[in-house]
């Protein structure tokens, strides 16, 4: 089970559609930037294959309703604002998203429209009494087992939360429309053990297994009109607005153009990698493809469930007000660097990590150390102007290290991707860097013979070309400059050509002035 698979239906990959209750952060950059990467990859891999990438914003629900409120704007308007500062950040990250999905947008209320009748239709909506808790924050049911009392104490008035995010939570007791998403529980258990690699990291696998194995409750779809006006009316029942989660889960089909005839293979359907935080795995990996049983649609074929950015170890969030703004990292580092950092450290999905302004500049530094320094030494005068000799294609003496070395890491690149295993992949295209350095240092082709200062360079430029064509998906602006300072054509960029050797002699950089890749930093 490939996520990249030989189909030739469009590739499709999603990011969450985030609530534009506030501005977007770095969490919110971290999915998109997640998503970009493996889309990237995607696309070198598999040129031919189209990519259809769909991020967005979820814009209905309690959340927007009272942030507008506090803001004294209509939601419309407020969503409209905000929701823009998502996709100018998409933008800024040179994120290849190809749709961004407003859930506010006409095509998706039809689409809504449209599941909700057919689910009605096959008898899995009714109406039942409801009474149970409801956070704000989550926007999301919690059960009297899944939530606490917490006494007054002093500061704070008693209050009851979730146990597991610490929201407060509301009793509501109230005319809901329920969804039969209890007789779900065994086609999703079944589903979910015999693809086992469907959810990715594995321990959240193995939790949804286990959650599976116990009884599952139908959950409610809608709330009264009375208290949640800003959303999508119940069809058939404007006393009722639907759920925002039932709502917003169903923008990933949207985004590609549902409903359909069929079962929109030509659009892309079913998504082949979803990219989530961790925090909303059961929305993804328990309501939307039992909704998409329901439909006899195919499910998701891999989510991507990534741990959280935090901030002094909390995690970081809207709500709490601990976060840290996206744009002025790109501003300072550019987004490069921020990329290569949240890879870096972000790339194992595994472990919430702590973000730090301190850890940003080291990792800034790092790339400029490794790459930028490689490629300024490597063509400098001092080695071009002194070369003599046979062009270097075969491996000989103390460089057959390093040209042993290049040949052999996008096979190793490639084997931590399709594993997921980012961070791993990115740290390999570094050591191939580092000892490309090493090689330099040790050969000293300034004061070489002239043969040598020719095979350092040849085999350098040969690894940087390589790297060049690896790192793409993962720092795409400088990878970009890089292949261009080399000379390599746009075509001669794909996975495959970084497998072989390049026909063209990199003779055209010798002309050119002091190459940077990177911008001198302004104090
Ligand atoms: O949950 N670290 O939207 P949302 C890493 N609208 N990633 C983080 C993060 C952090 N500290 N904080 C947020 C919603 N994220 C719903 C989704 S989908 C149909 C509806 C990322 O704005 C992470 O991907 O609260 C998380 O799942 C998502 O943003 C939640 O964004």
């Amino acid at each position: 089970h490939r996520w990249v698979s030989t189909s030739t239906k469009p590739w499709y990959i999603t990011t969450p559609l985030f609530y534009p209750n506030a501005v977007p952060h770095i969490g919110h950059l971290y999915s998109l930037v997640t998503a970009d990467l493996f889309a990237r990859y995607n696309t070198l891999k598999t040129p031919s294959r189209p990519v259809h990438f769909v991020t967005g914003s979820d814009e209905h629900g309690f959340k927007i309703q009272k942030a507008a409120l506090d803001k004294g704007l209509p939601p419309q308007e407020f969503c409209d604002t905000i929701s823009q500062q998502f996709r100018r950040l998409a933008e800024e990250a040179d994120v290849r998203s190809t749709r961004f999905v407003r859930t506010s947008e006409d095509k998706h209320y039809a689409a809504v429209e449209h599941i909700w009748r057919e689910l009605d239709k096959k008898g899995l909506i009714y109406k039942g009494s409801y009474s149970g808790w409801y956070s704000i924050t989550d926007e999301c049911f919690y059960t009297e087992g899944q939530v606490a009392y917490i006494p007054e104490d002093g500061e704070t008035p008693a209050r009851t939360i979730s146990k597991e995010t610490g929201a407060t939570v509301e009793y509501s007791n109230e005319t809901n429309y329920m969804f039969r998403l209890s007789r779900f529980r065994e086609a999703l258990l079944e589903h979910y053990t015999s693809n086992p690699t469907s959810i990715h990291p594995q321990s959240h696998h193995a939790h949804l297994v286990t959650t599976l194995q116990a009884p599952l409750e139908d959950i409610s779809i809608s709330r009264p009109q009375s208290r949640l006006s800003w959303g999508i009316p119940v069809p058939g029942d404007p006393e009722h607005t639907v759920y925002v989660w039932f709502d917003a889960l169903i923008g990933y089909l949207t985004g590609i153009g549902y409903p359909w005839s069929d079962l929109g293979t030509s659009q892309g359907w079913p998504v082949d990698l979803q990219v989530i935080g961790k925090d909303i795995v059961r929305f993804h990996a328990v309501y939307l493809p039992a909704v998409l049983l329901a439909l006899n649609l195919p499910l998701q074929r891999r989510i991507l469930a990534h741990a959280h950015w935090t901030s002094s170890q909390k995690k970081m969030s809207k709500s709490l007000g601990n976060t840290t703004d996206p744009f002025q990292a790109i501003e300072e580092f550019g987004i490069d660097s921020v990329r290569y950092y949240l890879v870096k450290v972000g790339g194992r999905f595994q472990d919430d990590v702590d973000w730090s302004h301190e850890q940003l500049a080291k990792h800034d530094k790092e790339l400029q150390a490794v790459l930028g320094n490689l490629f300024m030494r490597i063509t400098s005068p001092s080695i071009t102007a002194r070369m003599s000799g046979p062009i270097q294609t075969e491996p000989v003496g103390r460089f057959s290290l390093l040209m042993a070395a290049t040949r052999g890491l996008p096979d190793l690149v490639s084997a931590d991707m399709d594993r997921m295993e980012a961070a791993n992949a990115l740290e390999k295209i570094v050591d191939l860097l580092r000892l490309a350095n090493k090689t330099v240092t040790d050969a000293a082709p300034w004061k070489s013979t002239p043969e040598v200062a020719r095979s350092t360079h040849d085999v350098c430029i040969e690894a940087l070309r390589v790297s060049g064509i690896c790192l793409q998906p993962f720092i795409p602006l400088v990878a970009g400059k890089l292949l261009d300072f080399l000379g390599v054509s746009r075509t001669e960029r794909t996975w495959s050509h970084s497998q072989r050797r390049s026909e063209t002699t990199p003779s055209m950089l010798l002309s050119l002035p002091t190459n940077r890749l990177f911008p001198p930093k302004s104090a």
